[in-house]
């Protein structure tokens, strides 16, 4: 029996079905001026054939008054699904790109928006509320799934790249930074430190 576990996986390594390890850019994002170094997307901007939207929707939440996460970014094409929790009617809009208005629907139901209109990503969608000037979120459309949010503390992490070399971006809603060339190499993580100006 143990034969022939070990012939199974010795064909299935043959067949490429186990996949090459991939490799990782860590490291921290600091925005100057503010309390907090959340929200900045940190992204590949261009990788070769890895477009493709997910088959399930990406949530954002409408919760005590705020975007539900604040910043939510997508892979071009990408369906975000808008939840809300509040027992008050919101109206979701974004003025950016194709515009839209979703309308105003009940606590517990969802509305739907296909993010397919950005033809040079990084889009950034500001999602305001007509009935509540202070509400404010983003959806950043971006080209392949190859991103990561920063948490208060700054800090990032993407795995599972394929080797290479790319260009690595950040989007912040307040701040600016110049984009980094990163050498993505499985044996050892690659490192990326970006100061937000303004
Ligand atoms: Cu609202």
């Amino acid at each position: 029996m143990k034969f022939m576990m070990a012939v199974l996986g010795l064909s299935a390594m043959a067949m490429g079905s186990v996949s090459p390890a991939g490799g990782t850019i860590e490291g921290t994002v600091t925005a100057k001026g503010l309390a907090s170094n959340a929200d900045a997307v940190v992204f590949i901007q261009q990788m070769p054939g890895k477009g493709a939207p997910p088959a399930k929707p990406a949530d954002i939440d409408q919760h005590s008054m705020h975007f539900v996460p604040h910043v939510l970014p997508v892979v071009a094409g990408t369906t975000v699904r808008f939840l809300n929790s509040d027992p008050t009617q919101h109206n979701v809009f974004s003025p950016d790109y194709e515009k839209y208005n979703l309308g105003t629907w009940p606590q517990g139901q969802t509305k739907d928006h296909t993010f397919a209109a950005c033809a040079k990503p990084p889009c950034a969608y500001v999602q305001l509320c007509r009935v509540h000037p202070e509400m404010e979120g983003y959806v950043v459309v971006l080209q392949n799934a190859f991103f990561a949010v920063t948490g208060s503390d700054g800090r990032f992490r993407i795995d599972n790249i394929p080797p290479g070399s790319y260009t690595l971006g950040v989007w912040h809603p307040k701040r600016k930074a110049q984009p980094k060339q990163v050498v993505v190499d499985p044996a050892k993580p690659a490192t990326a430190d970006f100061v937000l100006a303004q």
